[in-house]
């Protein structure tokens, strides 16, 4: 059967995506090849949520290939090139090395701030535009590279409104803090803590652990001798699923706030009947209430055959918001289509999204969840103000010529 020039250069396309393949495929003289990259961790506790991440992205990817974009007179087939960094930092840099000699036209993350932030430095190095949809350590955006950029909330901000939340929607006065060292899980718990301090609460125990532990059973009997009425956790769902658990099998009752990384369906079914009345942020507002939320959800579930776990929406903003500043400079060159990508202003499934002068958000919203009959359920959402905060004024602008 004679397949038309549309049908068929959207089957090759697909293919590329399903395949993984890692080949430079037979093209015909109109059509280009363009390898975006992707890494999260894709084996490990984290799988799930790097899973999801990988979903977001392909499920882009490939409605771009479906579309069938010409940039610079070609059709441009987009591959998928995705790797498993393990949410480790040694990983994500040898993980960067590799996607970049590999040439790539443009990243998708990391998912973890431990490994966005050392990979960032070899995608600026090699030149390839990069866009974390997950990585919030505040860091990631300060080292001057005019590469990087995030489509969801840093936690300087995040980290500010958990403290007032705690301090002022919860009424917590007596606050102990666990962080699982980690640049994501230490970076927000430092930012809440001088947020819960600036309003008027009280530290009453700092704690640490890793992102490997299970068992946290010795850190919490310290705790409780505190009488904390409120326990936050600095982390990703693996930690704070038995976490929880162990927070009320010791009979501590103090409330529980945690940050994005607890987000998730996960999280509610490592903790159990424990994780009823837990609280967590997420960066941005409902999915119910994003201007395309629903739709995706829909998309999602459909191609799926699941729920979205955490940060797909924001992984799929990423690739159209690179796709359209490709589009915008009619060059898939990165050193042609980054200063569109700096440009930005794009209405996509999560928020309209600008970037700052450091490729933050230039400003954006937090919402506080709470686990209620075993679903996350809205408590509250709180805006933020702009990104462009008290660091503004004190950090080199990365946009200019370095
Ligand atoms: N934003 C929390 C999960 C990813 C990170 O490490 O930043």
């Amino acid at each position: 059967m004679k397949l038309s020039g549309r049908l068929s250069l959207s089957l090759t396309a697909i293919i590329l995506v399903l395949s993984g393949c890692k080949e430079s495929p037979l093209l015909k003289a109109d059509e280009q090849l363009v390898k975006i990259g992707h890494a999260a961790p894709l084996t490990g506790t984290q799988a799930h949520i790097g899973k999801d991440n990988e979903n977001g992205v392909r499920l882009a990817i490939e409605e771009a290939n479906s579309a069938g974009i010409t940039i610079g007179g070609k059709k441009i087939i987009f591959q998928l090139l995705s790797e498993d960094d393990q949410a480790d930092p040694k990983n994500g840099t040898i993980v960067a090395h590799k996607l970049a000699d590999a040439e790539i036209s443009g990243m998708i993350g990391h998912l973890n701030s431990g490994t966005t932030i050392p990979a960032s430095r070899v995608y600026h190095d090699a030149g390839i535009p990069q866009i974390s949809p997950s990585a919030t350590n505040p860091r990631y955006t300060q080292q001057g590279f005019k590469s990087a950029f995030r489509t969801m909330a840093n936690d300087e901000q995040q980290g500010r409104l958990l403290g007032q939340f705690a301090t002022k929607h919860l009424l917590a006065k007596r606050i102990a803090i666990i962080d699982d060292r980690t640049a994501y899980g230490q970076g927000l718990a430092d930012e809440f803590e001088k947020s819960v301090k600036s309003n008027g609460g009280v530290i009453v125990a700092r704690e640490f652990t890793t992102d490997k532990s299970t068992d946290f059973r010795a850190i919490l009997t310290a705790i409780k001798g505190n009488q904390p009425d409120l326990l936050f956790f600095g982390g990703m769902d693996p930690q704070g699923g038995p976490l929880m658990r162990q927070v009320r099998s010791l009979g501590i009752t103090a409330q529980f706030l945690s940050g994005d990384g607890l987000y998730t369906p996960e999280f509610i079914k490592l903790a159990g009947v424990s994780s009823e009345g837990a609280y967590s942020s997420l960066p941005g507002v409902p999915l119910e209430k994003m201007p395309n939320g629903l739709a995706f959800r829909d998309k999602y579930r459909a191609k799926y055959n699941r729920d979205i776990q955490l940060y797909a929406p924001f992984c799929y903003d990423a690739v159209n918001i690179m796709i359209e500043a490709m589009k915008r400079a009619d060059s898939v060159k990165p050193e042609k289509y980054l200063p569109e990508l700096v440009k930005t202003d794009y209405s996509g499934v999560t928020a309209r999204i600008m970037f700052d002068e450091r490729g933050d958000l230039k400003a954006g919203t937090i919402t506080f969840y709470r686990v209620r009959n075993g679903k996350w359920e809205v408590a509250e959402t709180l805006s933020s103000t702009p990104l462009q905060s008290s660091l503004a004024e004190t950090q080199p602008d990365k946009k200019k010529p370095e």
